[in-house]
């Protein structure tokens, strides 16, 4: 049999616990112990809810006796999509609690991306919101469950239609759960991914609970800190970076916006007392350029992290005159490393580079196109292996091995240079992916998706620059038969692809640039064709 995936090897997984990075603890255990710690502190605030440790740690056991009762088992995978809302906390950890293990999908993903979570991870367990930003989540989920048998239950937060009430499933039990294993998988995240469909990024409690201690240290989280979820809360950067967890880790308190708008943004920092929260560049945008930023009472904000996509000088060097907060570079991959500007470095390093790893442990190594170290300072793509980075996706079979090396590096796909002082400056990248404001795109599957219309020959989805999201996404298509733009928007919106995946822009061309001799390289058509659309904007 084949594994699902591959852990790090044993050799160095020892090296990690006996530099004291793994340390055996888990989610549900560490929970558990910050609720005798902070009992009657806030742990999670809402629009309708304020939870006490005490009070979270007693919804996640009671969530876990409850979906114990409806069949989850230890081991299980459950596909959790919520919006910002505390119910997500409780969830988790719930499921934690039990052994069984959330598979992270996005508020906007759609059709296409939940039925493929579904099926690679044969998921027993779906929890939605009945409705939420005007999307109704319960008809999805009948459709998603008549393509997957293993789906047996669907848990709704809100009005249940044809599935199961979230809110009838917690109940009290004495029947002790499984004992979690550190090294055992706790969750599956999702990868922008570069090629084919989605990739899930299979992490352990030990090797998450590290990069989640070390960037609540690195963000000096205590106690007295209030972190603002302004991102969709189960994306890594607002989970761990230093996230809900990191924030649960050191006993402070998490604020759940519900949309990450300046003004929602900001009502909630003076009326929480926010002291951190994290955003993608565009949203760093908005919040500067807002004019009603001189209505609201920032003083609580200590930083403002920005990270996902490259932050440009010009806006970094805005934030601390303008916000009244320090900023802090994250440059981070659900795959592992997490790069952070720190409190120490001069002003210059942290407005001109997206920091340095988290870890002593964290290898780095910048490549040219063979292989080879490039000079020191020199632009190279990026690799690294550490104790937070993974060594294979999960049953992604040959289709994910190309992303790591034999000695099991990871190939980031992102373009680097290192500085003397280990800061890296994002300089481009070499994978085929669009980063619409933080947001990942795969090229190709977006292609994929524009060669089922029967009009469509051919298709390249390439990025386009943009002043605001930092990329757009362009489709070139060659059509056999006449076809509009707005007709293939809506084939895409169809088949079930989120919002943020159809292509901005749709440009028709006759063929497509010759690519030399041989296999039509898809990667040289899209740098080509991204060429010629920077160079006419
Ligand atoms: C974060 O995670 P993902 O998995 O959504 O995306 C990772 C990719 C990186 O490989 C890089 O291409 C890009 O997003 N990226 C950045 C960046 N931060 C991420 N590119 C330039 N500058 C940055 N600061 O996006 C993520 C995970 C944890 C913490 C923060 C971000």
């Amino acid at each position: 049999m084949i594994a699902d995936w591959t852990p790090i090897p044993a050799e160095f997984a020892q090296r990690y616990r006996d530099a004291g990075y793994w340390t055996g603890e888990t989610f549900g255990e560490f929970l558990a112990d910050r609720a005798t710690r902070f009992a009657g502190n806030l742990a999670v605030v809402d629009e309708r809810n304020r939870w006490t440790y005490r009070e979270l740690d007693e919804r996640a056991t009671r969530m876990a006796h409850g979906l114990r009762a409806h069949g989850i088992e230890p081991g299980d995978r459950v596909v959790v999509q919520l919006p910002n809302i505390a119910e997500f906390v409780a969830v988790i950890f719930g499921l934690f609690r039990l052994g069984a293990v959330p598979v992270f999908a996005l508020p906007a993903h759609r059709y296409a991306e939940i039925t493929e979570f579904c099926r690679i991870t044969e998921a027993t367990g779906y929890v939605i919101a009945d409705r939420h930003a005007g999307f109704d989540y319960r008809a999805l989920a009948t459709q998603v469950q008549a393509e997957n048998p293993a789906l047996r239950t669907v848990f709704v937060h809100g009005e249940p239609g044809e599935h199961t009430a979230l809110a009838d499933v917690p109940v009290n039990g004495d029947e002790p759960f499984h004992t979690v294993r550190p090294d055992e998988l706790s969750f599956l995240q999702l990868s922008g991914g570069s090629t084919g469909g989605p990739k899930l990024i299979p992490r352990i409690h030990d090797d998450y609970l590290y990069s989640v201690r070390e960037s609540a240290a690195i963000c000096e989280l205590s106690e007295d800190t209030v972190y603002l979820v302004a991102l969709p809360v189960a994306h890594n950067f607002p989970m761990s970076s230093p996230g809900i967890l990191g924030v649960l880790h050191a006993g402070g308190r998490i604020v759940l916006a519900p949309a990450p708008s300046p003004d929602v943004v900001f009502e909630l920092i003076q009326r929480e007392r926010v002291t951190i929260t994290g955003v993608v560049p565009p949203i760093a945008l908005q919040l500067l350029d807002s004019p009603a930023r001189g209505q609201y009472d920032l003083s609580s904000l200590d930083i403002l992290q920005v990270g996902g996509a490259k932050f440009v000088e010009q806006a970094a060097r805005r934030v601390a005159p303008e916000l009244g907060c320090r900023l802090q570079q994250v440059f981070g991959m659900a795959e592992g490393l997490v790069n952070y500007t720190r409190a120490g470095d001069p002003d210059d390093i942290v407005v001109t580079t997206q920091g340095r790893p988290i870890s002593p442990a964290d290898e780095v190594r910048v490549l040219d196109e063979d292989d080879d170290p490039v000079a020191p300072g020199e632009i190279g793509a990026l690799l690294t292996r550490g104790p937070y980075t993974i060594r294979s996706y999960y049953r992604a079979g040959e289709r994910g091995a190309a992303n790591f090396t034999e000695d099991g590096f990871y190939r980031t796909g992102d373009l680097v240079r290192q500085l003397p002082t280990g800061h890296l400056i994002v300089e481009g990248r070499a994978k085929d992916q669009i980063n619409r404001g933080g947001e990942k795109i795969t090229a190709e599957e977006i292609e994929n998706h524009l060669l089922a219309h029967d009009a469509v020959h051919d298709a390249a989805v390439v990025s386009i620059p943009d002043d605001y999201l930092g990329e757009r996404s362009c489709a070139f298509i060659v059509a056999t038969e006449p076809v509009r733009a707005p007709e293939l928007r809506r084939f895409l919106r169809e088949r079930g692809l989120a919002a943020y995946k159809i292509p901005d822009r749709i440009e028709f061309v006759d063929t497509f640039p010759a690519t030399g001799v041989g296999k039509t390289s898809r990667r040289h058509l899209r740098a080509e064709l991204a060429a010629s659309l920077s160079k006419e904007s």
